[in-house]
């Protein structure tokens, strides 16, 4: 097969990483600058590529059996269509080969995007089939690099896709000064009010600490980890509260604390805790508790919701917040970064379980972290860390590394 050797050819070739920091650096005065935009466009042309053979090799290493499943297939599919259409490019060297470059960036990012939630789908396909589920391997850190370097991808191709543009308050797709607050506000009122659709009634989400920290991030980030971090703790409180209709539920607090290289975000719930035999499993890929009348695509084929990649476009009601402008410009011209599983579709309580290990996956991808600690019988605090700048961060490149045959090629910040 022909692609095979070139495909390998490509995963072997060392991967070159950058922190957000040098994003920011590299990219404050590309407006200005088409050489530097064509130094970024190469760059795109020259990672994409490796770190889509290395995800190609991969799920060729996988059984069978699983790669035949026809969703996993058609990630593997639309994987390899996108490692060809990147890789005949001609290295672009002149603003035409750009605009059609970043179109061809444009025009994958949005094809690939219903493709997290068809790794969800292929994953709980075959882990409940009765004959191959029990003999499937523990494929978690199959996914961890197949959603790390996801990340990476749409990172990158957003990154230049969007480096040209100007918005205030914007390098790229990176909010500046992104305040945690409103954030915080803004997942917040849409989890209320899917909680609302969903029980009836919600909790409070009050939030309190340094209301005026700010970091510079990626927006759409924030928004999906809040998200599925409320949710969580809104449906434990919510459904701990069931039958004490009456009293008001206790409400879910999210203190913010900022310290000189990091902010941590504290989210408390009062929803009875993690039972103790489930704890290490919310870690775990396609694991969830909630019913499957709570899941986005309960009763669908699983493949793919009907709105999929609208996530940002069913925002309930627009918010007036710089905040919401932010993760609502960055929607529109810039869904790739949006990821969709558990929150794509119609939004439920309930996700397709990948949303606590893909958070924190977008967490670690900064230099920060996510952990839960559970108070059986009382509720959980969720501590989210994201590093300020100070952070001496860069791309967890080695866990890029799954596949056995890969050495430890790398080359630190080197942004050609
Ligand atoms: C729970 C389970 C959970 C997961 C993540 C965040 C908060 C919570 N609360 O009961």
């Amino acid at each position: 097969n022909f692609y095979d050797s070139t495909v390998e050819q490509y995963a072997l070739q060392p991967l070159e990483v950058l922190s957000l920091r040098q994003m920011l650096e590299f990219g404050k005065d590309a407006i200005y600058d088409k050489a530097k935009v064509l130094k970024s466009a190469r760059h795109a042309q020259r990672e994409l590529p490796k770190r889509l053979a290395r995800r190609l090799m991969d799920l060729q290493f996988l059984p069978h059996i699983f790669v035949k499943n026809p969703h996993i297939k058609r990630v593997y599919d639309a994987y390899l269509h996108a490692f060809d259409t990147l890789r005949s490019l001609p290295p672009a060297c002149t603003p035409e080969d750009n605009a059609r470059l970043t179109d061809i960036l444009q025009r994958l990012v949005d094809e690939h995007a219903p493709m997290l939630d068809a790794l969800a789908s292929g994953l709980r396909e075959s882990s409940s089939k009765p004959f191959v589920g029990p003999k499937l391997p523990n494929l978690d850190a199959f996914f961890d690099s197949m959603l790390r370097s996801r990340i990476s991808r749409r990172v990158i191709a957003e990154q230049h896709i969007h480096l040209a543009q100007r918005r205030p308050g914007f390098i790229g797709v990176i909010a500046t000064d992104f305040s945690l607050r409103e954030a915080v506000d803004h997942a917040a009122q849409r989890t209320r009010q899917v909680c609302t659709e969903t029980y009836g009634f919600s909790a409070e989400v009050v939030c309190t600490g340094n209301l005026r920290a700010s970091i510079p991030y990626i927006p759409i980030h924030i928004d999906y980890m809040l998200f599925e971090l409320l949710k969580n703790a809104m449906r434990a409180v919510v459904e701990a509260h069931r039958g004490r209709r009456g009293q008001p539920p206790p409400p879910v607090v999210v203190r913010i604390c900022d310290a000189p290289s990091s902010v941590t975000l504290r989210i408390s719930d009062q929803g009875g805790g993690i039972p103790e035999a489930d704890i290490e499993r919310v870690w775990s890929y396609g694991y969830t508790t909630a019913d499957a009348s709570l899941r986005s695509d309960s009763g669908g084929s699983g493949a793919q919701p009907a709105s999929f990649g609208s996530t940002m476009t069913q925002l309930p009601r627009p918010l007036t917040s710089e905040t919401a402008h932010q993760i609502r410009s960055i929607a529109s011209g810039a869904q790739m970064v949006a990821p969709s599983a558990g929150a794509s579709g119609p939004w439920r309580m309930g996700g397709l379980g990948f949303g606590l290990p893909l958070s924190r996956l977008y967490a670690r991808y900064f230099g920060g972290d996510l952990q839960l600690v559970s108070m059986p019988g009382y509720g959980v605090d969720a501590f989210l860390t994201l590093q300020h700048l100070e952070g001496d961060w860069h791309e967890p490149l080695a866990e890029h590394q799954s596949a056995p045959f890969e050495p430890e090629p790398h080359t630190l910040n080197a942004y050609p």
